[in-house]
């Protein structure tokens, strides 16, 4: 990876990642992570970017190595991240560690109020370098912070 200026501008689109078991929602635990599917998901952050007349690329794994790499890759290409780690919110300073690579802001979202639920999904590796963290808002969760991005003061 080259250190040369980032070709990103402001229109470029926003890249929304997610986790390990986000693959699964609408099946997983629908009490807690709600009855949408990722495909339901991934639709209402295109119409919210869509409703500023710009785009969003999506990316989903299972694998911590490769949202890293997905991560590396999007370094000079999107204008913002938005993130649901899934687990790894909670273990992986690895995956702290590419976010900040892009050099974007960053908008970490839970499905779930992770404050509310098990004592060891209140810490996150990742608030600490997101620039909001949505939690406990469903899905509307990533249509907020898209909106949250789009519209944001530098
Ligand atoms: C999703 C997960 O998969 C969990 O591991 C997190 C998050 C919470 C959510 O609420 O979207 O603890």
């Amino acid at each position: 990876m080259s250190d040369d200026a980032l070709p990103q501008t402001s229109s470029s689109p926003i890249l929304v990642l997610n986790g390990p078991n986000l693959n699964t929602l609408g099946i997983r635990q629908p009490d807690v992570y709600g009855s949408e599917t990722l495909e339901d998901v991934i639709e209402l952050c295109r119409r919210a970017a869509a409703a500023h007349g710009r785009e969003i690329v999506h990316f989903q794994s299972n694998a911590e190595g490769a949202l890293i790499d997905r991560i590396h890759e999007a370094r000079g290409t999107v204008s913002g991240i938005v993130i649901n780690p899934g687990g790894l919110t909670h273990t992986s300073v690895a995956l702290r560690d590419a976010l900040v690579i892009p050099e974007v802001p960053i908008v970490e979202v839970h499905i779930s109020n992770v404050h509310a639920r098990e004592e060891f999904r209140r810490h996150s590796y990742v608030s600490p370098i997101a620039a909001a963290v949505v939690a406990g808002m469903g899905s509307f969760g990533y249509a907020a912070a898209i909106e949250f991005l789009l519209t944001r003061r530098a």
